[in-house]
C-alpha cells in the first residue's frame, strides 16, 4: 500500500495541533475526552455548527505503510452523520440524533470466560496494553455502502494478550451495553440485546484487528461507538460492534446478534466477498459514502493478502 499526502487524510486540518498535543499523554486526553470537556473554543464553534466534535486525541502515531490504504478517507460528516447503531434508532440519522444520551466515562470492560486472567478492567487499564496509532482503513458494510476512516486505537491482541487465553481458548465474543435510559432505541426489541459479536481467537489476534477509541484523530463520537468498540477491515461493518462492555473467551462459537436474527442472510464469519451475493441483492459493488459512483466490492474488502490464510480449507461460499 501506498503513502497518500496527509492533507487527503485531514481534510479538516484535524491534525494542526499534532505537535502542540503531543506533549500531553494520550490517555489523558482521552480521559479529557471522554469526560465531555472539550476546549472552550472547541465547544464555541460546536455550538455555532450545531455539533460537538470530540476532543483531539495526543501522542497518536502515524499510521505506518502497512496500515494505510492507498484511498481518500471520507469527510467526517459522511462517517459520523450517516450509521448504524440500533441502539439509538434504525434510521442512518438516529444515532448522531439520539447518542448524546450515552455517557462513554467512566467505562470499564468485564474480561472473563476463558483467560487467566479476568476481571472487570476499567477503560484506562485496557489502553494501558498498547500505544495510541492510527490505522486507516476501508469499511465495508453488508448494506453494500462503504467508506474509509483514520481510527484511533490499539491492536485488539495486545489487549487479549494481557489477560492471557487459557489453551482452550478458540472464539472471542463481544458485548454493548444495555441500559435503555442511555441508549433509548433498546425500548424496543429489534435486537435481542446485548448487541453481540465474535471473532475466532485466530482472526482476533491477527494484527489488522484493531479496538478503537477515535477517528480523525479525535475520540470517538458516541454515535460511532463511543467510547471503545471493534475494527475489523476485512469484513462486514456489522462484525465491528460498538461501545464494548464485555469480551468473553470461549471454547465454543459464541451467538452473534445478525447470525441470531437471519442466519441464512448473515453467516458468523461474514468476510467481504463480492461473489456471494446477499439474498436481496449484490455484494459485487458498493457505493462510497459521499460518492455518487458505485465501485467493485474487493474480495476480503482489499485486505486478501493478509488474512486469506485464516481461512484455508474452509468454504467460503457456505461459511459466509
Ligand atoms: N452495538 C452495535 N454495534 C454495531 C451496530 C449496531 O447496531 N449496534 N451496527 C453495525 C453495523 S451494521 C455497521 S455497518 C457499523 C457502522 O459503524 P459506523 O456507524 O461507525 O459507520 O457498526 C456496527 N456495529
Ligand atoms: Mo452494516
Amino acid at each position: 500500500m501506498t503513502k497518500i499526502p496527509e492533507s487527503q487524510v485531514t481534510d479538516e486540518a484535524l491534525f494542526l495541533n499534532r505537535r502542540e498535543v503531543l506533549r500531553l499523554g494520550a490517555v489523558a486526553a482521552l480521559g479529557a475526552a471522554l469526560a465531555g470537556c472539550p476546549a472552550a473554543d472547541e465547544a464555541d464553534a460546536a455550538a455555532e455548527s450545531g455539533a460537538a466534535r470530540p476532543p483531539e486525541l495526543s501522542g497518536v502515531r502515524p499510521a505506518t505503510a502497512a496500515y494505510r490504504v492507498d484511498a481518500t478517507p471520507t469527510d467526517y460528516q459522511d462517517a459520523t452523520r450517516y450509521n448504524n447503531f440500533y441502539e439509538f434508532g434504525t434510521d442512518k440519522t438516529d444515532p448522531a440524533e439520539n447518542a448524546h444520551s450515552l455517557r462513554p466515562s467512566p467505562w470499564s470492560v468485564l474480561i472473563d470466560g476463558e483467560v487467566a486472567k479476568p476481571g472487570r478492567v476499567p477503560l484506562e487499564d485496557i489502553l494501558a496494553a498498547a500505544s495510541l496509532e492510527e490505522r486507516i482503513y476501508r469499511f465495508r458494510c453488508v448494506e453494500a455502502w462503504s467508506m474509509v476512516v483514520p481510527w484511533v486505537g490499539i491492536p485488539l491482541s495486545a489487549v487479549l494478550a494481557r489477560y492471557v487465553p487459557t489453551s482452550k481458548a478458540r472464539y472471542v465474543a463481544f458485548e454493548t451495553l444495555v441500559d435503555p435510559e442511555q441508549m433509548p432505541g433498546q425500548r424496543r426489541n429489534v435486537i435481542d440485546w446485548p448487541y453481540r459479536e465474535g471473532l475466532r481467537l485466530d482472526e482476533a489476534m491477527h494484527p489488522l484487528a484493531f479496538l478503537a477509541v477515535g477517528m480523525y484523530g479525535r475520540a470517538l463520537p458516541n454515535q460511532n461507538g463511543a467510547p471503545i468498540r471493534l475494527v475489523v477491515p476485512w469484513k462486514y461493518g456489522f462484525k465491528s460492534i460498538k461501545s464494548i462492555v464485555r469480551i468473553h473467551l470461549s471454547e465454543k462459537q459464541p451467538r452473534t446478534s445478525w447470525n441470531d436474527l437471519q442466519p441464512s442472510e448473515y453467516g458468523f464469519y461474514a468476510n467481504v466477498n463480492p461473489e456471494v451475493d446477499h439474498p436481496r441483492w449484490s455484494q459485487a459493488r458498493e457505493r462510497p459514502l459521499g460518492g455518487f459512483r458505485k465501485q467493485p466490492t474487493l474480495a476480503f474488502n482489499g485486505y486478501g493478502k493478509e488474512v486469506a490464510g485464516l481461512y484455508a480449507g474452509l468454504d467460503l461460499n457456505r461459511n459466509f
